[in-house]
């Protein structure tokens, strides 16, 4: 029988809260871009705090920082509790975190308690999971599933130009591991849903199945920089409009494939940027995502011959192209029947679901056995200084995932 031991609600709202001042903003979200100076402060103070678990941490060649607490089998691969501790620039204080002081709330308690399990637990502190200063998402974690390689993700730049492999090396967190070397045998991230659905139902926990299919493309549109005031209309080639236009066009692809189809065009880079210049050029940012790989292809193939019929009538040279693909995800059974009787003892409500967001545990069920487990967060806002789950929803979220790696640990 799997103990009945009880995480500290308190202390865990404490971490979180005391974390989030690192690279806290004054509307109460955080912006902690991955590989800046605020990121290296919050690994700084989750190296100290594994350590003084008695946790070994090793870093590795791409940043992802391992954490173990031994266990009575030294011969075993450990369970491991994992997310990211980077944030979007106009992040909550939740995304990622949860998952991160969630998996530390659950060290604590069982030093508390002085429980030894049979396997190792880890707890794993992900790379650049946002994917908002350095794309794709999921970058690091990617590597350790052999996605990208290191020179990759090493060559990946952030719109001033400064690459991942720089950055990481500024805030002194390249490690010695190889990427994949340190290994777990199975792995659960606690997470905010990051949607509406859970606080809809007045459910406390998401039992997640899987992650649904992501992609990311990039557009230029160039046409010519004209005098606002002297140009006729017949004669000008607007790359803002055009832009406009694949912008409704990526709305309505989606639409057209309702109700799990999104589509969303979320950076714009307008040059010259001259109130009184006819912008010649437009870059921008597609994401696309569905439960359906081939429903993908569908929206995909719609929206490059969409860029095509835009530029021609507007008489822009485009170039549209995909630059990341993450394909629909299922979990783990075992892992997710350790979570349902984990939830099924804490006596909460529970609702199975797939996710919209995506996380590093996409990438890692291609190498071990994982699943999530979602908490509610407020109106399902995420990526957004209002982001908020409440003490309980936190708490209850960490009392799974304790019940959970302790199930899979006895199994
Ligand atoms: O894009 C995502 O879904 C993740 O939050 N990086
Ligand atoms: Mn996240
Ligand atoms: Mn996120
Ligand atoms: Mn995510």
């Amino acid at each position: 029988m799997t103990p009945n031991l009880q995480i500290n609600p308190q202390r865990l709202w404490d971490s979180l809260m005391e974390t989030a001042k690192i690279g806290g903003t004054p509307k109460g979200g955080i912006c902690r871009l991955t590989l800046t100076d605020h990121d290296r402060r919050v690994r700084d103070w989750f190296r100290a705090e594994c350590e003084t678990l008695g946790c070994t941490v090793t870093v590795d060649e791409v940043g992802n920082m391992f954490a173990v607490r031994p266990g009575r089998r030294a011969d075993v691969l450990p369970v491991a509790m994992g997310s990211h501790l980077d944030t979007q620039p106009t992040g909550g204080k939740f995304d990622g975190v949860l998952g991160v002081l969630g998996g530390l709330e659950v060290l604590r308690t069982l030093n508390d308690t002085g429980y030894e399990t049979n396997a190792p637990l880890m707890l794993v502190n992900w790379t650049n999971e946002e994917g908002s200063r350095f794309a794709p998402a999921m970058l690091a974690s990617g590597v350790y599933a052999g996605v990208f390689d290191r020179a990759f993700a090493d060559s990946r730049q952030d719109r001033d130009g400064v690459t991942f492999g720089e950055a990481l090396e500024a805030i002194g967190y390249r490690g010695e591991a190889k990427a994949g070397s340190v290994k777990f045998g199975a792995m659960f991230e606690l997470h905010i849903e990051q949607g509406p659905i859970l606080e809809a139902e007045e459910k406390a926990i998401g039992v997640v199945q899987g992650v649904q299919g992501m992609r990311w493309y990039e557009v230029n549109l160039t046409g010519r920089e004209a005098h606002t005031g002297s140009t006729p209309m017949t004669l000008r080639r607007n790359a803002l409009v055009g832009a406009a236009r694949l912008v409704e066009r990526v709305d309505r692809i989606a639409h057209a494939h309702a109700p799990s189809a999104v589509g969303t065009v979320g950076l714009m880079e307008v040059k010259p940027n001259s109130r009184n210049v006819i912008p010649g050029h437009v870059f921008f940012t597609v994401d696309f995502r569905h439960p359906n790989d081939a429903v993908l292809d569908e929206m995909e193939k719609a929206f490059f011959a969409a860029v095509e019929e835009v530029a021609s009538a507007l008489k822009l040279e485009s170039d549209a192209g995909k630059i990341w693909e993450s394909p629909a995800v299922r979990f783990d059974a075992d892992c997710i029947a350790a979570v349902r009787s984990a939830t099924e003892r804490a006596g909460l409500p529970a609702r199975d679901m797939v996710s919209g967001a995506g996380h590093d545990a996409a990438y890692i069920a291609r190498v071990a056995p994982t699943t999530m487990i979602f908490v509610p967060c407020a109106g399902g806002l995420s990526h957004n200084e209002e982001e908020s789950t409440s003490f309980d929803e936190c708490a209850a979220g960490a009392q799974v995932l304790l019940g959970a790696v302790l199930d899979y640990d006895r199994r």
